[in-house]
């Protein structure tokens, strides 16, 4: 049986690849910071099948004692501060976690567990002011904002302990994968909570920043697949994972607002406090290498993963025994 140490277990994206191992028999520890009163919501399917231990990014000692003593055979560092907005407020924190916290990482698994496999998770963020699209693994990197600067840090820094020491470390530069379990700050999860809260009368207004920002969305259970699969290659590469199409925010509202019969234009208002202060305009992957090399392929579209989530959110509200109020939601 196979350890596999995740960080950022209690996120999305954790929780995913969680249940995605489990079901390939891994054992799965799960690195949970003890300051904070983690939130095990979207693990509770897991909970009783995984080991959570605790661990902390910014706390070189904690890493070192976790790898010694579960010496996982594969590391997933998905642990970051990972909104963008927010890294604008929190430069220096954002830097300390998603830049430094990878190499604080890497040095635990060089001395105590050099033959673990390492998955970094690296970002489309780091493209930003795209120089050509779609974007690929061999796209110059120009990040626009804190957090796309510190992931950059943490690409190169795999790469360099890749080549340094022999580790068989991978970054995974992954474009923006949603669920219905994504934060409630990321747009996409604000659109679906937001369209469901209109319907159901909890408020008339949805207040969006830029609507003509352009994103590469896809499902964040496709995604953990590939983050798995570059670890079970027989060479260490980095890979860009993309659906290869993109929208706009407001192509996501239409298609949310729609799915409950609604009028997006109706509701949508812009509030300039959800701008950024240097923005990505647009993202859209180009994922040849991993479709070739790993054999990955997305099965949730864009259209299926919008319904999916504002499914989630409508459901939500209707087993609370909510009744919709507008639109076409049928209870
Ligand atoms: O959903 P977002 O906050 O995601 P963003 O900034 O693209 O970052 C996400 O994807 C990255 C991969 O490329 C990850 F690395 C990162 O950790 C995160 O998961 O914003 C998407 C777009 C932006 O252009 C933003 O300006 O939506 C625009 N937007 C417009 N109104 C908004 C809003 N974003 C948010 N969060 N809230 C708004 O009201």
């Amino acid at each position: 049986m196979k350890t596999a140490l995740i960080t950022g277990i209690t996120g999305q994206d954790g929780s995913y690849l969680a249940e995605h191992l489990l079901a390939l028999g891994y054992r799965v520890v799960g690195l949970v910071r003890r300051s904070a009163t983690p939130s095990l919501e979207r693990l509770a399917d897991v909970r009783d099948r995984i080991e959570l231990v605790p661990g902390d990014l910014l706390d070189t000692g904690s890493l070192l004692r976790v790898v010694q003593e579960h010496q996982p055979d594969e590391v997933y560092n998905l642990a970051a501060q990972s909104f963008v907005h927010a890294s604008f407020g929190e430069p220096v924190h954002t830097g300390e976690v998603t830049a430094l916290g990878v190499v604080r990482l890497l040095e635990a698994i060089r001395i105590a567990r050099p033959e673990a496999r390492f998955y970094q998770a690296s970002s489309s963020e780091m493209f930003g002011k795209v120089r050509q699209s779609p974007q690929s693994e061999d796209t110059p990197f120009h990040p626009r904002s804190p957090y796309g600067v510190a992931k950059v840090y943490g690409h190169w820094a795999t790469v360099n302990y890749r080549e340094s020491y022999g580790l068989f470390a991978c970054s995974g530069i992954l474009f923006n994968h949603e669920s219905p379990r994504r934060g409630l700050e990321f747009v996409t999860r604000k659109i679906s909570d937001g369209v469901a809260a209109i319907a159901f009368g909890e408020r008339d207004r949805l207040a969006l920043g830029n609507l003509d920002a352009r994103r590469d969305w896809g499902f964040a259970g496709d995604y953990v697949r590939a983050m798995h699969l570059m670890l079970q290659q027989t060479e260490p590469r980095d890979y860009v994972v993309a659906s290869g199409t993109t929208h706009s925010v407001r192509e996501f509202c239409q298609y949310a607002f729609a799915r409950v019969g609604l009028d997006w234009e109706e509701y949508v208002t812009v509030d300039p406090r959800f701008y950024r202060p240097a923005e990505v305009e647009l993202l859209h992957g180009d994922a040849s290498r991993a479709r070739a090399e790993l054999g990955w392929a997305p099965e949730v579209g864009f259209e299926e993963l919008v319904q999916r989530m504002v499914d989630h959110d409508v459901g939500r509200r209707l087993a609370a025994g909510r009744e919709p109020v507008r639109g076409t939601v049928t209870a």
